[in-house]
């Protein structure tokens, strides 16, 4: 365990140990079993991921309004059909899905749908959560949690008992998106807000954030933002960064997540939730955030290939700045493989190197695959070059960095949790 690797070993080394890690997933779509339908699982679901929904749009003549009429099987066949049968499954999303039902020891090929769909009408919800979570071996994982979700939070005010390995995130969007609409759902919920920022309605706001983050367990505050938003300017989403989260990330010691990139409105509605789009991000706004405000975690994930070198520099400034995950449009192997590698050399083990973002549980089978082989490759090549610059890469330290990697430094980048 503790004697240097001869250089041969390093590579099949790396590999096992990859393969081999339990994964703390740091951002999911997911939720607690006990939530109930909301945990989307099977292949239908998987079928109607909107990443493929977008993709099998490139290849359809068919007005969107006829693809929403259709119920979830009739989608789903739809898109099997347009990016399974008539022609190859060859993308990320696509090949994901092979991926996954191969895990679960299904045949895939063009004729199996209907088999697949059989197998899975025949699993128990509990019982295919355990299945996926020791086949994916994932520890535990994060949810994304939203009081002004009208689905969500009347179990969260029923309470239910909680899956330890379903810990929770208080996502906040609406907050910072849309003011107007945000202090309508507070005030239903029952917190005395106005639209002006009264002192009355910041203190409001903060009480809604720890009543949230108390109800939730929530391990940090999480938001994503507009390529246009510029911090500090003088808009309602900087009062509310400035005077009611920061103020409640301080005080509670939750870190506070930040997503920048995201394209504020739907640059293409037809598509729904697939019609997200992505811009490059100023960061010198978010350098400032941060660094003004040592006393305050921040996790960040950038949606631009091109912002990840600022990201980088930006973490080698700042202890209180843990980057992590390859997000969406960025969770392809090409830009996978390059981010890990430039972290890795920017960064050294300081950083999480990728979150799945599943929306049905199934993908877990997928996204940690995937990233595993091009972590592992990306890993084994550094640790490769570290041993041939002298240094002894015994087994012990590779399966520390792997663990550092895979949720580990994120544990040791949480605060300890305040005692009472
Ligand atoms: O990756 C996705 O599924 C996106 O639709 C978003 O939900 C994104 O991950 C987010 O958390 O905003
Ligand atoms: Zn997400």
């Amino acid at each position: 365990m503790t004697s240097s690797l001869p250089l041969p070993q390093i590579a099949p080394t790396v590999a096992r140990l990859v393969a081999g890690a339990p994964v703390l997933d740091i951002h999911t779509h997911l939720y607690d079993p006990a939530q109930g339908e909301i945990l989307l699982w099977g292949i239908d679901e998987q079928l109607t991921y909107h990443y493929l929904v977008a993709e099998a749009f490139r290849c359809l003549d068919l007005p969107y309004a006829r693809f929403w009429a259709m119920n979830k099987t009739e989608q789903a066949d739809l898109i099997w059909r347009t990016l399974f049968v008539e022609r190859a499954p060859v993308s990320e999303a696509t090949r994901g899905v092979v991926t996954s039902l191969n895990l679960l020891g299904l045949d895939v090929g063009p004729g199996e749908l209907p088999r697949i769909r059989r197998w899975f009408a025949e699993q128990k919800r509990e019982r295919f959560v355990d299945l996926v979570l020791e086949k994916a071996n994932v520890r535990a994982l994060v949810m994304t949690n939203s009081p002004f979700d009208d689905l969500e939070r009347p179990g969260w005010e029923r309470g239910f008992a909680r899956d330890s390995r379903f810990k929770a995130a208080l996502r906040i969007d609406p907050l910072l998106h849309d003011w107007p609409q945000a202090v309508g759902q507070l005030q239903q919920m029952g917190y005395a807000v106005s639209l002006d920022f009264t002192a009355q309605t910041l203190s409001e706001v903060r009480r809604f954030l720890a009543d949230w983050a108390r109800r939730l367990d929530a391990l940090y505050v999480m938001a994503s933002l507009p390529p246009s938003y510029a911090y500090p300017d003088v808009s309602a989403v900087t009062t509310v960064i400035e005077k009611a989260i920061l103020p409640f990330c301080r005080e509670h010691g939750l870190p506070f997540a930040l997503m920048p990139g995201v394209k504020p409105r739907l640059i293409n509605p037809e598509l729904r939730i697939g019609g997200h789009g992505m811009g490059r991000v100023d960061l010198d706004g978010y350098e400032r955030l941060i660094g003004e405000n040592p006393d305050v975690k921040f996790l960040l994930t950038v949606l631009s290939r091109e912002n990840q070198h600022q990201v980088c520099v930006m973490g080698r400034k700042f202890r209180n700045l843990h980057p992590f995950g390859c997000w969406w449009f960025l969770n392809n192997p090409v830009i996978i493989e390059d981010m890990t590698r430039m972290r890795l050399e920017m960064l050294g083990l300081t950083f999480t190197a990728q979150h799945s973002d599943a929306r049905v549980l199934d993908q877990l089978l997928y996204k940690w695959p995937h990233f595993r082989a091009l972590g592992a490759k990306v890993l084994a090549a550094k640790y490769e070059d570290t041993a041939r610059s002298g240094w002894p890469v015994t087994e012990t330290i590779i399966a520390e960095g792997v663990h550092a990697l895979l949720g580990g430094e994120f544990e040791r980048f949480l605060p300890p949790p305040k005692a009472g």
